[in-house]
């Protein structure tokens, strides 16, 4: 298949025009984004929604979150990733499969219908996370394109992918928000350094690999800006596989954590990596589990009454 966005092959970084469109469907009065909030994610690459979830189903998520953070025995080991110096827990992925109210949340109507929107077809999971940052010690998210990664270590053909990260907690400006370069999508900055071998069991805890140059960043920053979006928890925010983002540890107090869903579209299924030896686990990057999503209505908090 043609590699229509190379990175990690040459000894130069390089910044590539975006080959896809960003957002796959046109606008319509019975879209679930306003005109508004789709012009806004067509220019930015991302997208705040706050309000989207009730006092009860917050709650629920907060319980589940909690419940997780104690690392329950029914939890697969492969995927609890812990943070490199304190050992404190940095993440749970593949959570949308073990935990039924994180699986109903990335089913949830309110968020299916806006991934089918913006990537034009029908969707299913690439991949999800639970992500704690502790209070006091949580670490950063060094600068990157998820798309880079998932175009050369799972073999993600096209800029057809969004994240969705739910705030479990409220998100002040001081506890290590996700930070965003606005506009940052519509251009591709390829990576040096061929991907090592298992590269998943290091880039997890921390990234070395697949991280832009810091004259890119520094031109992005300057061309751009940067976003970090706050929020009371509930708040969602959406944004593109190529949008440049991470975010900074956390001294504060102030725990922060979020649940992170990627919808790929169907048509975007995961091929051969494009710059990898081997494809990257299941639980990182679904080729099995690739269940068309089929959008639930009502209240998440039904689901734990129901339970
Ligand atoms: O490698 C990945 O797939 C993950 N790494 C980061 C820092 N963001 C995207 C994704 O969760
Ligand atoms: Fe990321």
């Amino acid at each position: 298949m043609t590699d229509l966005y190379p990175s990690r092959v040459a000894d130069q970084p390089t910044w590539l025009e975006r080959k896809d469109p960003v957002v796959h469907s046109p606008w319509h009065s019975e879209s679930p984004l306003s005109q508004a909030q789709h012009e806004a994610f067509e220019r930015d690459g991302f997208l705040v929604l706050q309000n989207v979830f009730e006092e009860d189903e917050i709650a629920a998520l907060q319980a589940e979150m909690n419940r997780l953070r104690g690392m329950p025995p029914t939890l697969d080991a492969e995927t609890i990733v812990a943070e490199p110096a304190s050992g404190a827990l940095r993440s749970i992925f593949a959570i949308h499969r073990q935990s039924a109210l994180i699986g109903r949340l990335a089913s949830d109507e309110r968020l299916v219908s806006i991934a089918k929107h913006i990537l034009g077809d029908e969707v299913y999971i690439h991949q999800s996370r639970l992500n704690y940052k502790p209070g006091f010690d949580g670490k950063e998210f060094y600068w990157h394109s998820d798309f880079e990664t998932w175009h050369t270590e799972d073999g993600m053909p096209r800029m057809r992918a969004i994240s969705m990260s739910v705030q479990l907690v409220d998100n002040f400006e001081f506890n290590g928000p996700l930070m965003l370069m606005p506009g940052s999508h519509k251009t591709y900055v390829t990576c040096v350094g061929e991907t090592p071998e298992d590269h998943y069991k290091q880039s997890l805890r921390k990234q070395e690999y697949g991280v832009p140059d810091r004259e890119s960043l520094a031109k992005l920053a300057e061309q751009h800006g940067i976003a970090a979006p706050t929020g009371p928890a509930g708040s969602v925010v959406i944004f593109d596989c190529n949008t440049m983002h991470g975010s900074n540890g956390n001294i504060t107090p102030y725990p922060r954590a979020n649940a992170f869903m990627v919808y790929n579209a169907e048509s975007n299924a995961l091929q051969a990596p494009f710059a990898a030896q081997t494809p990257r686990p299941e639980f990182i990057g679904a080729r099995e589990h690739t269940e068309r999503l089929v959008p639930v209505r009502g209240s998440l908090a039904e689901q734990v009454r129901a339970a």
